[in-house]
């Protein structure tokens, strides 16, 4: 029987918790149905508590679902080729302690290396996955690789259970209201429309819920604890916390707490509307079946919203009206010149439109699902690099 493959996967939390709640949900993927022996070097162990309780803040190595968990402190530091796997995986362009480099680098086979980048649609991706960075100074080359949307791309996380689990999940009410039971939420608050919401600060949160209170349906809203809390503070007159109930018209918002991983795809399961953000909780909008509505992480100049619009491109068909309320939902500029831009027009269009939404939904899931999955897209990849004759 032979020594399991080893990958080191290096992972620096920028900010909010996408950075490690995508390289704990690789992680786990890898191991568990790959049987890798994976460490995942994290620089942020409150964060990573966040999303996975079983995580200890307190411990420079542990051993968490069977990974090595590693507490990245600095950049320094020697290493010897014993100290480097088969595999290095760095997320996001992290830059590996220097010394670890120069290991690599004395490695016969020199380990596969991989900077994982970060989804988007926008078509130049298909150009530059698994394009060759040769090191400048060592006999090393770095490969890019990148989730995506098409065949010319990693495809997206998705493990392989994960459909049947959201199946029998979502097919049983039981299961579905012993959830939220759990949660404190009361059948009365599941009896409306159900919607999720996950968004940055800045997201016009307040005149959604004014739109909301004034519908003529009832809305329940599950906000995790710590989003938009300045929102729902000025909306509501008063600081809420986790299992608070907050009610206005026809409006109830329930606050959650913050859920581990697994949780907060059930929750995503069980709302028929979810305002999603960042990347991972996109991806797993996705894998639901369900409407959403992407908030996406802001960046310098607006360049969001290219991105933004390159996604919608593919998905959002032109009168489903998701497209505009996407837009204004990230501040950017309507495409139709005459569009009324308030958020009450906006919701209307996208309430009236949510069966259709629900229909593409599930095509769209069908056709993510053909891509395979990006783990095994990347595992593929890297063993045809290992089974490569050596580069001069
Ligand atoms: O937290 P994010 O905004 O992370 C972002 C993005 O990843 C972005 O691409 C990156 O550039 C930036 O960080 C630095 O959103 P994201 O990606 O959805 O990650 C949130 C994680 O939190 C996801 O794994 C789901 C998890 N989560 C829970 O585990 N429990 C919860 O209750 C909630 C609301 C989220």
């Amino acid at each position: 029987m032979h020594d399991p493959l080893t990958l080191h996967l290096f992972c620096r939390v920028i900010d909010n918790y996408g950075d490690i709640g995508i390289c704990w949900r690789f992680a786990r993927q890898l191991h568990q149905e790959h049987g890798i022996a994976v460490t995942l070097w994290v620089d942020d162990l409150r964060s990573f508590h966040r999303i996975c309780p079983e995580v200890s803040v307190a411990m420079d190595t542990q051993v968490v679902a069977g990974i090595g968990v590693r507490y990245w402190r600095t950049q320094d530091g020697a290493f010897s080729t014993d100290d480097i796997a088969d595999m290095v995986i760095e997320f996001f362009g992290c830059d590996l302690p220097p010394g670890y480099i120069a290991a690599m680098a004395q490695c016969a086979p020199p380990p596969v290396w991989l900077n994982l980048e970060g989804l988007t649609a926008e078509e130049w991706v298909e150009g530059c996955h698994t394009l060759p960075s040769p090191h400048p100074r060592l006999p090393l080359t770095k490969y890019f690789f990148f989730p995506g949307f098409t065949a010319k791309t990693g495809g997206l996380l998705r493990e392989a259970s994960l459909e049947d689990d959201r199946l029998r999940f979502q097919s049983d009410p039981a299961r579905v209201n012993a959830f939220f039971a759990r949660l404190g939420v009361t059948p009365t608050e599941l009896a409306a429309l159900k919607v999720s919401l996950f968004c940055y600060p800045h997201a016009p949160v307040a005149s959604l819920f004014d739109a909301w209170q004034h519908g003529e349906s009832p809305v329940t809203c599950f906000v995790p604890e710590g989003v938009a809390p300045d929102a729902v503070h000025a909306f509501f007159g008063r600081v809420a916390m986790s299992g608070d109930l907050c009610r206005q018209g026809a409006l109830s918002v329930r606050i959650l707490p913050f859920v581990p991983q697994q949780d907060y795809d059930k929750l995503l399961w069980a709302c028929d509307l979810n305002f999603v953000r960042g990347e991972d909780s996109f991806v797993r909008a996705q894998w639901a079946e369900k409407p959403f509505v992407w908030h996406i992480y802001p960046q310098d100049e607006d360049l969001h919203h290219k991105k933004l619009r390159a996604f919608l491109d593919r998905y959002a068909t032109d009168n489903d009206g998701l497209r505009s309320f996407s837009l204004h939902w990230n501040g950017a500029p309507p495409e139709q010149p005459l569009a009324v831009a308030n958020t009450l027009t906006q919701w209307r269009a996208l309430q009236a439109n949510l069966p259709s939404l629900a229909k593409r939904a599930g095509q769209w899931k069908s056709l993510m699902m053909s891509l395979g999955d990006f783990t095994s897209n990347l595992l593929e990849f890297v063993h045809a690099r290992r089974s490569a004759p050596a580069e001069k």
